[in-house]
């Protein structure tokens, strides 16, 4: 019985040891999704701890997407996000990806301004003494769920207005004849950290694909430098690959 048995309180937090058992549950298949988890004063009454532990360890794997509550009928596992198949091959955006498969994208900034660079910026966008960039940090998602955090930079000379990036910065690019014709693009996996994982709505730890874009202008300039993290749960990459000459 996933509730019974001793909580050691040696052992870290008391909630912490609730929330890791049903995790642990969950990842092994021990509770499916749809499943309902028992009332809250019955998982206290077999663990032996308090309704408000219980409660600390059920909200918290609210908070992370692992179950959800409906009101009047309980909690439950949550089901699984849909996953997402994403050509790897195009130079598209956010917004036209999801627009492509009849959804609605939403975004959540988290940071749209001019700032000084950080060293790894000026190296990627070929920054010169006292340029600037503007940074465009958001959580992408769709229907209301999360699916990756971007942040990108582009030189502010490029973009002196960051605030005017609306729902699409590949739309006002476009507008300003700014649009990138070539990116290359480099994946690879990345576990979550505990913001990250808060930010998307997964457990900490929860793998993802980290996408370092570089976007060029017709003449070679680079426009875009962004690093996103994609969530692992929710796509897969896809690419067509032809014999090598
Ligand atoms: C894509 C790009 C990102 C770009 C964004 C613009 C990746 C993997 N993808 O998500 O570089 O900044 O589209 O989207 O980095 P938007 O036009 O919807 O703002």
């Amino acid at each position: 019985d996933l509730f019974a048995g001793p909580f050691d309180s040696g052992a870290g937090p008391l909630y912490v040891q609730l929330h890791r058992r049903i995790a642990q549950a969950i990842a092994s298949g021990a509770l499916r999704p749809g499943d309902g988890l028992p009332p809250e004063r019955d998982i206290a009454a077999r663990t032996g701890l308090s309704r408000v532990t219980v409660r600390k360890s059920v909200g918290a794997l609210v908070a992370e997407g692992a179950l959800i509550q409906r009101r009047g009928s309980g909690t439950f596992i949550a089901p699984p996000v849909e996953r997402l198949e994403q050509a790897l091959s195009l130079l598209t955006s956010f917004t036209e990806d999801m627009a492509r498969r009849g959804r609605h994208s939403d975004s959540r900034w988290l940071a749209r301004g001019l700032h000084a660079p950080s060293p790894a910026e000026v190296m990627a966008l070929g920054l010169g003494a006292g340029d600037q960039v503007a940074r465009l940090d958001r959580v992408r998602g769709s229907d209301g769920v999360p699916l990756a955090i971007e942040r990108a930079a582009l030189p502010a000379q490029l973009l002196p207005d960051p605030q005017a990036v609306g729902d699409s910065l590949y739309a006002l690019l476009q507008a300003r004849d700014l649009r990138p014709v070539r990116a290359v693009q480099r994946i690879s996996a990345a576990s979550l950290g505990a913001e990250d994982a808060a930010l998307l709505g997964v457990p900490v730890g929860a793998v993802s694909l980290r996408i370092e874009r570089r976007s060029y202008l017709p003449g070679g300039r680079i426009v875009e430098y962004t690093r996103s993290l994609y969530r692992g749960d929710a796509y897969d990459f896809a690419v067509e690959l032809t014999l090598a000459p």
